[in-house]
């Protein structure tokens, strides 16, 4: 944090001294960056993920493993040693929940995708009900932090695999 102060400072004092921020591409974003902490230094765009408690876990508490469901549903979400609080909100030791349909998370150094297969449930919602063509589906629970980073180590239930009745 004292690190990210330091680099938000330089930077706004950077673009106070530029004529313009837009009419000085010779100062890249990174030097500031790495002035300010040289060991540690991601390029400037880049978000720092937040750490999980040891032990934090998430977990769907329905639809079960292996049910057959009618469309709609509810899916249900929990949560152990870590708690909710909605994006853009920083607290220590929460985040908020992200559904994702046939899909899983591979890239943990970027904000979780917002489409339909990845849904953010950013107002701290702790279930939603889901519409799915029938056939056979992976649902995965995967915790961002207030700027939709996965934790570090992310916070991910186990898949559960639903046969939607037809
Ligand atoms: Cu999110």
């Amino acid at each position: 944090m004292p690190a990210r102060l330091t680099i938000a400072l330089i930077t706004a004092t950077l673009m106070i001294a530029g004529c313009t921020p837009e009419s000085a591409p010779e100062a890249p974003a990174e030097a500031p960056a790495e002035m300010a902490a040289p060991a540690a230094a991601p390029p400037a765009t880049a978000v720092m993920r937040t750490s999980a408690p040891a032990g934090a876990e998430a977990y769907i508490i329905e639809p079960a493993d292996g049910a057959a469901v009618a469309s709609p549903f509810t899916v249900a979400f929990g949560l152990r040693g870590i708690g909710v609080a909605p994006a853009g909100i920083d607290l220590p030791n929460t985040g908020h929940h992200h559904l994702l349909i046939d899909r899983e998370l591979t890239n943990f150094d970027s904000p979780i995708p917002a489409d339909s297969q990845h849904v953010h449930f950013g107002l701290g919602q702790t279930e939603t009900t889901v519409e799915l063509a029938p056939g056979r589906h992976e649902l995965r629970l995967v915790l961002g932090d207030h700027l939709h980073m996965p934790h570090d180590p992310p916070v991910m239930s186990d898949v559960v695999t639903i046969t939607v009745s037809p």
